[in-house]
């Protein structure tokens, strides 16, 4: 298990000029409003909320030149390279950090101050990225330009991306290191590109057909053999939309209920997990907090909540 005399530090990242609508700049809010920090702490964490990240100036980003389609990168920029200090130097303090976003382009500043820290550690970053999406685009083969479907590419050092994070802290994760998971929406080329660079996709047909604990057994004893840590990227929409509606990139036939909470227990077991985003709520898009409660659900099964005690009237 975890150990909780690590304090976790949330930080808000409202960023949504990564998708193509508005609305996930309000996810921040909507984790919060869900009780996200009162959750872990009635688990014995010690909690600190360190409010949202701060966007560089505009005037400070010069125009990006990337090529073929990258919609509005330096606003996304204006808010990873910020992120990215922000995530090393929370690391640097020793808290665990969790990021409320805000579209998952965010990940390109998250992963990349993480993987900086612990690559400076000597210690091997692995990657589990709960999606319908691999988000492992490019400028020159996305099909819409946004960058949210491109953060897990710039992690695995797609040097198309590197003009969005410039100087920030930065390390490239090995793809043999990553595993998406719950994936059922690929571009053509992005398969391409998977299957080039090496990345583990757990599609939901494999989950079907071996079960989330078979597929999580053998991922996490890669992570236990190697001695490494893991940074979970969860997007709402790993979820199946019957179940978390609040999301602008829903694909139907998602994990359900339980084998979310069932993949959040067995991450808790294995006691690996060094980092976390939590991406892609669209408060605008959701149903009476319906997506931000079962992501905070989740979130507190991750972190020690026994499925027998779940409280029995949902917190907000
Ligand atoms: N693959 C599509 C694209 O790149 O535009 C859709 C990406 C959706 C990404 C969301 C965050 O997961
Ligand atoms: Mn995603
Ligand atoms: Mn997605
Ligand atoms: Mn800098």
């Amino acid at each position: 298990s975890t150990d909780r005399t690590q304090p976790i530090a949330l930080l808000g990242v409202p960023l949504e000029a990564g998708t193509g609508r508005r609305g996930a700049a309000m996810g921040p809010a909507a984790l919060r409003v869900a009780g996200l920090a009162e959750r872990l702490e009635a688990l014995g964490w010690s909690v600190s909320d360190f409010g949202d990240v701060e966007q560089l100036p505009a005037e400070t980003i010069g125009a990006l030149h990337l090529p073929g389609r990258a919609h509005v990168p330096e606003i996304v920029a204006s808010w990873v390279r910020p992120l990215a200090h922000e995530a090393r130097r929370l690391c640097d303090e020793g808290y665990l950090p969790v990021l409320m976003g805000g579209d998952h382009s965010l990940s390109m500043g998250s992963l990349s101050g993480v993987a900086s820290y612990w690559h400076e550690k000597g210690r091997p970053l692995y990657v589990l990225w709960l999606d319908a999406h691999a988000d492992f685009n490019t400028p020159s083969i996305s099909p819409s330009g946004n960058l949210h479907g491109m953060s897990l590419a710039l992690a695995a050092g797609e040097e198309e991306l590197f003009p969005v994070m410039a100087d920030a802290p930065r390390a490239v994760v090995d793809p043999s290191r990553m595993c998406v998971f719950g994936a059922r929406s690929i571009d053509p080329q992005e398969r391409e590109l998977l299957r080039r660079r090496g990345v583990t996709v757990c599609d939901m047909r494999q989950i079907d057909e071996n079960g989330v604990s078979l597929l999580m057994r053998d991922f996490l004893n890669k992570i236990r053999k190697e001695n490494g840590v893991l940074h979970v990227s969860l997007d709402v929409d790993f979820l199946d939309p019957g179940i978390a509606p609040g999301v602008g990139t829903t694909v139907p036939g998602g994990a359900t209920y339980r084998e979310a909470h069932l993949v959040m227990e067995l991450l808790e077991d294995a006691g690996v997990t060094v980092s976390l985003d939590i991406v892609e709520l669209n408060p605008f898009l959701d149903e009476r907090g319906r997506s931000a409660i079962a992501l905070a659900e989740l979130v507190a099964s991750l972190f020690g909540q026994d499925v027998m005690d779940r409280p029995t009237q949902a917190f907000a």
